[in-house]
């Protein structure tokens, strides 16, 4: 049998990187859409850069998309691309719009017109459940976004949606709530806390200042749920599903965790709490219910909260030694 194709968007970022490296080894010829960047960003795909094919595009650019897919043939589209994180998405939050909520309109049109059969994937967030109601989140809660990364999310859910109703595509979200990695960008939480204490456990720095320290946050291991993905995309029908490991914890559990990895004692010395950092609109408290994914795909995450931290913190100390 042929192998199947799939076009990945996204593919230079934390997820992109890891669900390329799955698909290579279980077959796939992988395609990557990848926007033009002064200086490229490619250090996550950097070992595998020979065995994908990449293809210039931005979800901005509606005639890229078409001719992506129409290079790529895809069996398999994995939407990950996005202005993916929620502080910058209150600086910029048109642009936010056109690339994550707009951006997935028109891959899901040049889908439409040039692959129609092709199964597709939306990265879809747990920010879209934003001021919860109710705990933990599942399918069936409803969304109320804090931010215009999470209201750009939300149009795009449903506009995958609607293209699964109006079209009969399968399309299919993942809810996925936070999932962490060393490949993780400095500037989200954990891997600010992984990176700094790394700095300060070997005297490359005094001091870490973060936001809100009380923010609670459902945290997994990234390349778990990229398998989730692929998962999603195997199941006879689409549907939406969330990924999550089913615990929650503050931000502050993961900074004394972290210091505690690292072995310095007394994290207070070191930490600050600064304006800078906190958002107009807080997401306080998110947790996540995956039993739908574990009873039909067989999807459960292993990694919990304290081998998560472990994992981080450990790479960063490596590479910040130089090892
Ligand atoms: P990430 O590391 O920030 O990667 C985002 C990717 O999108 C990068 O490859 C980036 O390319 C690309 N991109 C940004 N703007 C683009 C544009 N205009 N055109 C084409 N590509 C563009 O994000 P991630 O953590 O891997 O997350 C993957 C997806 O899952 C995102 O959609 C995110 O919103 C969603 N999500 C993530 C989590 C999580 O906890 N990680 C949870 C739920 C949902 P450059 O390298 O050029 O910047
Ligand atoms: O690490 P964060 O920036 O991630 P956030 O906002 O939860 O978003 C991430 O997860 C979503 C899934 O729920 C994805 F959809 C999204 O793309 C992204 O991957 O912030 C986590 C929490 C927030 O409550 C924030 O206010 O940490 C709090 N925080 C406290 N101090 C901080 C800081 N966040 C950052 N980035 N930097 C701080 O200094």
């Amino acid at each position: 049998m042929a192998s199947k194709s799939a076009l990945i968007t996204g593919i230079t970022g934390q997820d992109g990187s890891y669900l390329a490296e799955s698909l290579l080894s279980k077959g796939y010829n992988v395609y990557g859409l990848v926007r033009r960047l002064s200086s490229p960003n490619i250090s996550n795909i950097e070992p595998i850069r020979h065995s994908v094919e990449i293809l210039d595009g931005d979800l901005i650019d509606q005639s890229s998309l078409n001719q992506a897919v129409l290079q790529s043939q895809p069996d398999e589209v994995y939407n990950l691309a996005a202005q993916s994180f929620v502080g910058t998405s209150f600086k910029q939050p048109a642009l936010t719009g056109e690339i994550t909520a707009l951006g997935t309109l028109r891959l899901l049109e040049a889908v439409r017109s040039h692959a129609p059969h092709a199964r597709f994937y939306q990265a879809s967030s747990s920010e879209m459940f934003g001021q919860v109601g109710e705990e933990p989140q599942d399918e069936t809660t409803g969304f109320h976004p804090r931010s215009p990364y999470g209201v750009a999310k939300v149009y795009a859910y449903w506009a995958c949606i609607n293209h699964r109703e109006a079209y009969s595509m399968f399309v299919s979200n993942g809810i996925l709530f936070n999932h962490e990695s060393p490949r993780r960008g400095l500037e989200f939480v954990t891997r600010k806390i992984s990176h700094g204490v790394a700095q300060i456990a070997q005297g490359k720095a005094d001091h870490l200042v973060l936001g809100n320290l009380n923010a609670k946050r459902d945290w997994g291991y990234a390349p778990e749920y990229v398998d989730l993905m692929w998962r999603i995309l195997q199941h006879p029908t689409a549907e939406d599903f969330v990924g999550a490991t089913g615990e929650s914890h503050t931000v502050r559990e993961f900074v004394e965790e972290a210091f505690k990895v690292a072995g310095v004692a007394d994290w207070e010395e070191y930490v600050t709490s600064d304006e800078r950092f906190r958002r107009p609109a807080e997401v306080y408290n998110l947790r996540g219910n995956a039993s739908k994914a574990q009873r039909l795909l067989g999807w459960s995450p292993t990694t919990r909260f304290r081998s998560l931290v472990r994992i981080m913190v450990k790479a960063e100390m490596e590479q910040t030694s130089g090892k």
